[in-house]
């Protein structure tokens, strides 16, 4: 996959997600959703496409067996975004990114299908450089760790963002569970890949799946690296990564892994899935920072969705706002206007 000359269709659809044009088809889309959700509340009807099992709104994906332990969580002062509002959750859970569901080309309509997908009962497999191999069980984990509630700016490279009122426990915790040998000096994830229940990899022609993100250590344990499990007080959505998920909120969206069912610590650093891709495109560290433009689009601004039909332009600010607590993971992050640099 790494020697690819043509670029998938999907590519050029990212290109044209950052001009007004294809915002506005989004809305059109997103108005349509509405619209559907109303006229199926009003009739009292089962499904809007139809078929049994297909979700009837991006909010009826939140799966009936998702632990609800520790719900409602307490909020974490230290993580607030004082100046600006939360995305609403609507917004959250009706546009998103997510190749194992959405085929090349399509817009980011990713809830409507995830009717096959069942992510409970689930698992995660820790192996590589560890004390013993380990299984954790979701439900045993939520149990143990507990969750607590942060908000939290969040950053896609494709220049849209959102601010999330996230559930979940700190990444770090989750590591000491795991038991890392002292010689790992990276963290390898891996989503769930399960073709039967994702039209995404059925369908797809230009990515390996699984798809698999990693981590140094000492960014993998910093306090702002953190596992949701939840979203604006519930389980997560199928499509914003149920069971759990990384929010690494320093970082480009895509250094967050949905679906996590296998966690490797190994002792070099490791490939990952969009790097793999276009290693001219998508660096390892993926920093947010306004100063590194992508080879394509800027970076200086975001597009802040703030409901549906409503955004904002404002501007990025380096590692998305979280300079004090992980700028120091990177003394040669750029901090002034540079050039053709891929992190
Ligand atoms: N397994 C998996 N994880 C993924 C992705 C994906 O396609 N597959 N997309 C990434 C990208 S590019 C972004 S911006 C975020 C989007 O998260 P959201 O849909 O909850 O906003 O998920 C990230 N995690
Ligand atoms: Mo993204």
């Amino acid at each position: 996959m790494a020697h690819i000359h043509l670029r998938p269709d999907w590519h050029i659809a990212e290109r044209d997600a950052t001009t007004e044009n294809a915002y506005r088809s989004r809305r059109r889309f997103i108005r349509q959703l509405g619209l559907g959700g109303i006229a199926a509340t009003t009739l009292g009807m089962g499904s809007v496409s139809g078929a049994a099992g297909d979700p009837d709104g991006p909010l009826d994906t939140i799966p009936d067996n998702a632990p609800r332990t520790g719900l409602p969580a307490t909020r974490n002062a230290d993580y607030v975004v004082p100046e600006r509002p939360l995305t609403s959750r609507i917004a959250a859970s009706s546009y998103n990114n997510y190749y194992e569901f959405i085929s090349q080309g399509d817009l980011k309509t990713v809830w409507p299908l995830t009717g096959d997908y069942n992510p409970f009962p689930h698992t995660i497999d820790v192996r590589g450089l560890v004390q013993e191999k380990k299984t954790f069980d979701v439900d045993a984990l939520i149990a143990l760790l507990g969750i607590e509630e942060r908000l939290c700016r969040f950053r896609c490279v494709e220049a849209w963002s959102m601010t999330i009122p996230w559930i979940g426990f700190p990444l770090a915790k989750l590591i000491a569970e795991c038991a890392p040998l002292s010689r790992a000096t990276h963290v390898r994830f891996y989503s769930v890949d399960r073709p039967k229940e994702m039209p995404g990899i059925r369908n797809a022609r230009w990515f390996d799946f699984p798809y698999y993100e990693a981590l140094r250590m000492d960014e993998a344990t910093s306090e702002l690296a953190f596992v949701a499990t939840g979203m604006y007080g519930e389980p997560l959505p199928k499509q914003n990564g149920s069971p759990l998920r990384l929010v690494l909120p320093w970082k480009y969206g895509y250094k967050g892994a949905k679906a996590i069912s296998r966690i490797e610590f190994v002792d070099k650093q490791p490939p990952t899935f969009w790097q793999d891709l276009f290693p001219n495109e998508y660096g390892f560290l993926s920093n947010v920072n306004p100063n590194l433009p992508h080879p394509r689009w800027s970076q200086a601004q975001e597009r802040h969705i703030l409901e549906e039909e409503r955004l904002e332009r404002i501007p990025t600010q380096l590692f998305n706002g979280y300079a004090d607590i992980v700028g120091h993971l990177y003394p040669d992050e750029p901090t002034e206007f540079q050039r053709g640099v891929v992190r």
